[in-house]
């Protein structure tokens, strides 16, 4: 049940205005030094949104000014801990309160369903924050023991500046993964947004202020990779690095950092994720669940189940129920109700997908259904699944970030651990099983960052997040995250009388 092609020809008239837009810079809005913008595109037809300044190095320096200045004289790391809190429950409030402009901006930029946005990811955005705000008045050091008369304590203090990089597959939850436990933890903050979704993190950031951020301690520069976001990964005066996104990408990152200052770095990036039926897995279930593993955000998830292998014994009907699953999806425009599927990112996303998809035909694994795009306009692509993957196809192994299931046959246990753990990625996992032990045996045997049992992209606010191997470096949510915007201070004093 594809939207016809002739439907995509009359898109929605999103229910949000957007004007030509400019960085914010020491809490202000401003154009870029060199006067320059770049247009932000609907993914449902290609064209122009709105105009955006463009940030390069000039503005980066501009914004770790305003934030090393917002750290160093403060107010925001001198706040008590418990008003700095209070400013990021009053956000989440504001957030409750222009949900539905923030559903409709994050759905015209990035594509994505506009009831994912405004029932899930907005909501969960505003709890990521009421989350971190919680913890703000929560993080503190302790009294160490010690040979000799000296009284050890550790601070935990903020780190400084924070750089981080985000992309565009969920540009709202990226900013809270990223800008939640930095502010949390007190320190001052430079955002590089994607060149393809820079519109939420504005808005989001403008809510910011009015929620009572003092200017400077937040600076969102919209802009490209290998300018601004190169010069923010090189700055001397960053003190610490958070990307997400490709692999090779972080990789450059992680060197930037290296070669100026040492910052130290964390690195979320793509993923190859095992899906795992066995043969007692409720297969209804599996099926349902494998789907939206895969098919959820337009595939476009760094986590997504992209290798879903199946036990022998039920593969014939797990594929005939996955193939059926994937014939019902709904695609078309992603403000019409009722829509699972909307456009993919970009033209560049759009065939990098139609390329894979030619490659796993051309590898001879079976085509069952989908395998192209949908009509002329914007980036839509059918729902599509494989069957007979091996596993050394090009399918079974590149991150393909599109509407792409494909399915692998496997025999025995250790045979599906050894599969599963035999590529360089390793950020989850989904195990299907009614066998405790079964599922006690892979989620210690498979090397992910995250193993969900009978469930799949379950993505609660306390849970942590983040890679084995190339997948990455560190944990986002949850209490692991504070560590990475904290330095530990030791603080050794001598005692006079040790006795007492
Ligand atoms: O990623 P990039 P792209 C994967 C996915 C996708 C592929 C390419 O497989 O198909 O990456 O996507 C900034 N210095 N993921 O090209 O380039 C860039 O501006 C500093 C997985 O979009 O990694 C953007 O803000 N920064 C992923 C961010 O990096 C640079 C989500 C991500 O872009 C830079 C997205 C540079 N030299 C893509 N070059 C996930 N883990 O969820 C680019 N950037």
């Amino acid at each position: 049940r594809f939207t016809t092609a002739a439907a995509l020809e009359e898109p929605i008239i999103p229910p949000v205005r957007v004007n030509d837009t400019q960085l914010l810079i020491n809490g202000k809005f401003v154009d870029s030094a060199l006067g320059k913008t770049f247009p932000t595109l609907d993914p449902r037809t290609g064209e122009v949104i709105a105009n955006v300044a463009e940030g390069d190095a000039e503005d980066i320096n501009r914004a770790v000014s305003a934030a090393r200045k917002a750290f160093d004289e403060g107010p925001w790391p001198k706040m008590t801990a418990y008003e700095r809190s209070h400013v990021l429950l009053r956000f989440a409030d504001l957030v409750d309160k222009h949900n539905d402009e923030l559903a409709a901006l994050e759905t015209w930029n990035n594509g994505k369903p506009y009831e994912q946005s405004a029932k899930t990811e907005v909501p969960m955005f505003a709890r990521l924050f009421r989350y971190y705000a919680g913890w703000a008045d929560k993080i503190h050091g302790l009294t160490v023991p010690a040979d000799g008369p000296y009284h050890v304590q550790t601070l935990h203090e903020p780190i400084g500046v924070a750089g981080q990089i985000i992309p565009w597959n969920f540009p709202l939850l990226m900013f809270a993964w990223k800008v939640g436990p930095a502010l949390a933890t007190g320190n001052t903050i430079v955002l590089k947004t994607a060149e393809q979704t820079p519109l939420t993190a504005l808005y989001a950031a403008k809510l910011l202020h009015e929620a009572g951020l003092p200017p400077g301690v937040l600076n969102v520069v919209s802009g490209y990779g290998p300018t601004a976001g190169a010069a923010l990964a090189s700055h001397m005066d960053v003190d610490k690095i958070a990307f997400t996104g490709s692999t090779d990408t972080g990789k450059i990152v992680q060197e930037l950092a290296a070669k100026s200052n040492l910052k130290p770095v964390t690195l979320e990036l793509g993923g190859k994720s095992p899906f795992i039926v066995c043969e007692d897995a409720d297969i209804d279930k599996a099926v349902e669940l494998a789907h939206f593993a895969l098919f959820f955000n337009q595939g476009q998830c760094c986590c997504a189940g992209s290798r879903t292998f199946v036990h022998e014994r039920v593969y014939d009907e797990f594929l005939e129920k996955a193939k059926a699953r994937a014939q019902s999806r709904t695609v078309g425009d992603p403000f019409q109700t009722g829509i699972e599927q909307g456009p993919q990112i970009d033209s560049e996303q759009y065939q990098k997908i139609l390329r894979y998809i030619k490659s796993g035909i051309d590898s001879n694994a079976t085509l069952e259904c989908g395998g192209d795009k949908i009509g002329s306009k914007g980036y839509f692509i059918q729902p599509t699944v494989f069957s007979n993957v091996k596993d050394d196809m090009l399918i079974a192994q590149d991150e393909i970030f599109g509407p792409v299931q494909t399915i692998l046959k496997f025999k025995e246990l250790p045979e599906v651990i050894k599969r599963a753990n035999a590529t360089r990625y390793g950020l989850a996992a989904g195990v299907f099983t009614q066998n405790i032990d079964v599922a006690n045996t892979l989620t210690r045997a498979l090397r992910a960052g995250t193993v969900w049992v009978n469930c799949f992209d379950v993505f609660d606010a306390a849970i942590p997040f983040g890679g084995y191997k190339m997948s990455g470096v560190g944990r986002e949510k949850g209490i692991y995250s504070l560590n990475n915007y904290l330095q530990i201070k030791a603080v050794v004093t001598a005692l006079k009388n040790p006795a007492w």
